[in-house]
Order: C-alpha cells, then sequence, then structure tokens
C-alpha cells in the first residue's frame, strides 16, 4: 500500500509544535519533534505582539530534527491560529506582528463599521463579529504603505521559507476581505475600507504546493523538503480529522478557545444566523465551518499562569482538574465570553469581578474557581450547540471534542451532562492530523479519489475516542 512520512508545523496561541506524520495502508501515527511556548509579549511600541522571530527560529531547529530524524520526509504544512499576519517588503519582515489580544483592534471596528455597517459586512463576509478580525487591525496598521504584502501566520512562514507568496482559503476567510459566495478577495469591500488590494497575494486552495525550500532556510533544515498549503486556519485543520460519527453530528475544536459548530455545504447568512453571531469559515475541500467561538481554556491557562507567577512555582494541571472534579455542590457560573476576560493577565480577580457584578458567590479555594470556570466553558459549549442545531435545523446526537480539551476529563464530562449528548473525545492532536492528511492526499497516499470523509475515515481507524454519557 501506498504511504511515507511529512512534517507538520502546528502553531497555538499558547504553544507551537513540529511532527512527523507517518501514513501508511490507511493508518496515521504521529510522532512529536519539537516543542515551543508562544504568547504575547509586549513590543517597543507598548502593543502586544508575537515574538515571531523566536518562532521562526524553533520553527527550522524543528524541522532540521525532523529531516535528521526521518530524512525520507516528503513535504511540510503550516497551520497556525487566523487573523493575525506580518507585513513584509523585499525579503523583510517588517516588525513583529501584532496579537490580536491588542487592544487597537476596538479602533479598526468603528472605522469599519463607520464605512461598512456590520449587517452588510456578514452578508458580504458571513463572519461572526470578533473584535481582532484582520480587517478591523488593517484599519489600524499604521505601516500599510511601507508593505509589498500582508500575509497570514503561516502563508508569512511558508514566505520566508520558499519565497513564494500566497494567501490559503480557510485562513484567508478569517480575514473578513473574503467573499463568502464566491471564496474570492471582495475586491469591492476591500476598496470601500480604502485598503490596497495588491497587498493580498493570490489565493490557494489547500493541497497546492508552493515549492522547495530555498537559501537560508534550506541550509538550515538541511533539505529542500517541498511546502504543501494545508488547510492553513488551525481550526480548518482541526475539522479535517474530526472522526464525525453522524451526519447530525456537531464539533468542538477545544484549545485556547472552543470552536463550536457544524460542518455545511453553503453558508448560512440568515440574520438569526447573524444575531447569534455563528461564522462561515472556509474549511478544507470549500466546507464550511459554521461555528461559534466560545472563550476555552484560555480561561484556565490565564487563571493558572496567574497563580503560578503568586506562588513563583508551577501548578500541576491534572491535579487541579482533580480537585475541582472533588468539589460538591453547584459552581456558580458566569458568561464564558464575557468581552472582560478577553485581555491577557489577572483573569482570576476578573472572573471574581464578573461573577460578583453579577450578584454570584466567588468561589474561595483555587480548586473551586477551576470547576467554575471549566463548568461555565461546558455551559457556554453546551448552548452554542443547541444554537448550531437550531439555526441549521438538525437534531444534533453526537458532540465530537477535539484537541487539547479532550484530554480535560472534567469538561468532557460536564458538556456531555449540560448539553444532554454523548461526548467522543479525541484526537487531541487533531490539528497536526489534519495538516499531515491533506498533505498525504496531495502525495496520492490515500487514493486518487480521496474525500475529506476518507481522510476522516483514516482518524476513526487510528485513533479511538473517548466516550462521555450524559448524566441526569
Ligand atoms: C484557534 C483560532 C480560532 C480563531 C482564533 C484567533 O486557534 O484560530 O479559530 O478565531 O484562533
Amino acid at each position: 500500500s501506498k504511504g511515507g512520512v511529512v512534517a507538520a508545523v502546528d502553531l497555538g496561541a499558547t504553544s507551537g509544535r513540529v511532527m512527523l506524520g507517518y501514513v501508511d495502508g490507511g493508518m496515521l501515527r504521529l510522532e512529536p519533534v519539537a516543542r515551543f511556548p508562544n504568547g504575547p509579549v509586549p513590543g517597543p511600541d507598548g502593543g502586544l505582539h508575537w515574538d515571531f522571530t523566536t518562532l521562526y527560529r524553533h520553527i527550522l531547529a524543528g524541522l532540521a530534527e525532523a529531516v535528521k530524524r526521518e530524512p525520507q520526509v516528503a513535504s511540510v504544512g503550516i497551520d497556525s491560529w487566523a487573523v493575525d499576519y506580518g507585513l513584509v517588503s523585499g525579503a523583510e519582515l517588517l516588525g513583529e506582528p501584532f496579537h490580536y489580544r491588542d487592544d487597537r483592534t476596538a479602533r479598526g471596528v468603528d472605522r469599519v463599521h463607520a464605512s461598512v455597517p456590520f449587517a452588510e459586512l456578514y452578508r458580504r463576509n458571513g463572519l461572526q463579529f470578533l473584535p481582532f478580525n484582520t480587517l478591523y487591525q488593517y484599519a489600524t496598521e499604521r505601516r500599510l504603505t511601507d508593505a509589498d504584502a500582508a500575509l497570514l501566520i503561516p502563508d508569512l512562514v511558508a514566505f520566508l521559507l520558499t519565497g513564494t507568496r500566497v494567501a490559503e482559503r480557510t485562513n484567508a476567510s478569517t480575514t473578513g476581505l473574503v467573499d463568502v459566495a464566491s471564496g474570492e478577495w471582495d475586491l469591492e469591500l476591500i476598496e470601500e475600507l480604502g485598503l490596497p488590494a495588491s497587498l493580498l497575494p493570490p489565493l490557494v486552495d489547500s493541497g497546492t504546493s508552493l515549492g522547495p525550500l530555498k537559501g537560508e532556510a534550506r541550509e538550515r533544515v538541511g533539505a529542500a523538503l517541498d511546502v504543501i498549503a494545508v488547510g492553513s486556519h488551525d481550526t480548518a485543520s482541526a475539522v479535517v480529522a474530526v472522526p464525525l460519527s453522524s451526519p447530525n453530528a456537531a464539533y468542538i475544536s477545544c484549545g485556547t478557545w472552543g470552536l463550536v459548530g457544524v460542518e455545511l455545504d453553503a453558508p448560512v447568512v440568515s440574520d438569526a444566523a447573524r444575531e447569534a453571531n455563528f461564522t462561515n469559515e472556509g474549511g478544507v475541500d470549500g466546507r464550511v465551518r459554521f461555528l461559534h467561538n466560545v472563550t476555552g481554556l484560555w480561561l484556565l491557562s490565564e487563571s493558572v499562569r496567574t497563580w503560578e507567577a503568586e506562588d513563583g512555582a508551577v501548578i500541576d494541571l491534572p491535579e487541579l482538574l482533580d480537585a475541582a472534579a472533588a468539589v460538591d455542590g453547584d459552581a456558580p457560573l458566569f458568561d464564558a465570553n464575557d468581552p472582560r476576560l478577553a485581555a491577557p493577565d489577572d483573569m482570576p480577580a476578573r472572573i471574581a469581578a464578573v461573577l460578583e457584578l453579577a450578584g454570584s458567590p466567588v468561589p474561595s479555594s483555587r480548586a473551586a474557581f477551576a470547576r467554575t470556570i471549566v463548568e461555565s466553558i461546558a455551559q457556554a459549549f453546551a448552548n452554542a450547540v443547541a444554537t448550531a442545531g437550531r439555526l441549521t435545523d438538525r437534531e444534533i446526537d453526537v458532540i465530537h471534542i477535539v484537541g487539547g480539551g479532550a484530554l480535560n476529563r472534567l469538561l468532557c464530562q460536564a458538556t456531555a451532562d449540560r448539553s444532554g449528548l454523548p461526548v467522543l473525545a479525541g484526537p487531541v492532536e487533531a490539528t497536526a492530523l489534519g495538516n499531515v492528511l491533506v498533505q498525504a492526499r496531495a502525495h496520492g497516499w490515500l487514493g486518487s479519489d480521496a474525500t475529506l470523509e476518507t481522510l476522516r475515515d483514516v482518524v476513526a481507524r487510528s485513533v479511538a475516542p473517548v466516550r462521555y454519557e450524559p448524566r441526569g
């Protein structure tokens, strides 16, 4: 049978990784090669940025290690969180990219909505309102005129590796500048917003070869690996690897965010969808990721980060979650999507303030606090699943949780309990798996007519999910 090995670069908001993916006989296995931290860093301008230079160094080192371990590696695919971009002039990156949690975006929202009201934007781009959607960021960007291209993070990595400038479609859909009906740049909208269309590179579909590593990248990695565009939006790659077990299944891709929704063949841009703030993001193979962003494990990871700073010591997360599971009584809930919880730092104090203002008790121990966070996320998940079912007229009968959140047993069980639906948890590394599978298909290893369903069958054969039944 056909098969081979590829590398996947998967950049999340709190960590990045390089993996090797082995595909053989319709089965798939991942091997971690490198893992490195990521997060917001203050820049010299006082803004919140990414330390892209360090990330890129880790990527090169990880790929070099991958090639050393596995000289046969056939290609590499890159995915990351959405919406953020780097400006380039020639081969040069113009400063560290802004982090989407930087508060400049509020100004951008006002400017954009002054020229194009949100309801009209929604009809055209199909995107839920998130204050950091790329079009709002561009509206505040001071350096647009110094640049000759604006490249989303995975496209930027691909450009530095190969010299090829493209915009992969799934991630481009999160800019707000792609027409939801045609899948092409909305040039009229771009002009109405006063943005230079010349900065936006040609759109490509996942599966497209972007060419081999060149120059310094090739030297440092030690091979002329081919870069293949994958579902470069991490959530698009994750959805590829959801082993959907029913036509009425919902999925939750749960990491820093919980992306809750269903897969559709065509977008839904109804008033009801807009009012529920459901998005129509581009999926691999032209599918639509009809989903809602729920603030996910960010609430927990930021709380843990604050407690660790207080203690000057590392907190054992599984231990904290076991203690949280053992807390008796009803946990007070808060709205996980409260915008006051979007920025970094002091998360426990900010959650406490939200609870107090709502007249709810503030948990007194860390375990009880963690319980309140997890139950609040689970409640938001259950609400979003119910809304997805209502908006698409589907009787949702199972929820797949993929990503790091699939390891959180308390969260999986609470989601089952609060939705009244069975939860199938896993795979944990769905994003990397989706990245690998799209490359494997491009190499012809999965047959000449492999559909997304073929890819999901490979996942279902390779990884067994953990089942949680709803209780009482
Ligand atoms: C998850 C994610 C999500 C976006 C957010 C910016 O990592 O890509 O789909 O909304 O980050």
